[in-house]
């Protein structure tokens, strides 16, 4: 089966991290970056800048692709493929939405305990200003069942 294509964003300033608690939906009552799936005809960008426009208000002017997360269900056979953007510009202040609740985190006090299992594995490397690809299971309880994250040199 085809993976979904998803986005997310990540809005890193000086020491400081947006993230976003999840209202609804898949990831609720977690911290995350700003993102969904992809609409009709969007390109990956396209989808990026619509979800973080309606996910948090912001106006992204300009991104970077950090990263690729592969990411197999293996109880319903779904796989997803999110790539991880950094956004480099951008317009307007957070806004809660009705899907996000952003809050602004030191690097140092990011809430991994309040955040899918395997960022804890990736988001050091997206600090850190590395390119990165990971590969997950989990089961339907959103359980991590394996991990493996490595830096590479290029996403494509
Ligand atoms: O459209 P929807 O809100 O369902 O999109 C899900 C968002 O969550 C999308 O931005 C991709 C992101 N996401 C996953 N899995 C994981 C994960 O394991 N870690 C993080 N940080 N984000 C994830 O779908």
């Amino acid at each position: 089966m085809e993976p979904k294509l998803l986005t997310l964003c990540m809005l890193k300033e000086g020491n400081k991290i947006l993230l976003g608690m999840k209202k609804r939906g898949f990831g609720e009552g977690w911290f995350n970056g700003f993102g969904g799936k992809l609409q009709e005809g969007e390109s990956l960008e396209d989808a990026a800048y619509r979800e973080m426009h309606e996910e948090s208000g912001i106006k992204v002017l300009n991104t970077s692709k950090k990263g690729i997360l592969y990411f197999d269900f293996v109880d319903d056979k779904e796989k997803l493929e999110v790539h991880v953007f950094q956004i480099e510009e951008y317009e307007g202040k957070p806004i809660e939405s009705e899907e996000m609740r952003p809050e602004w985190f030191e690097i140092d006090k990011i809430p991994f305990d309040k955040m899918w299992p395997d960022d804890i594995h990736w988001l050091p490397m997206f600090l850190e200003g590395y390119l990165f690809k990971g590969y997950f299971e989990f089961n339907d309880n959103h359980k991590m069942l394996s991990h493996k994250v490595k830096k590479v040199d290029s996403l494509n």
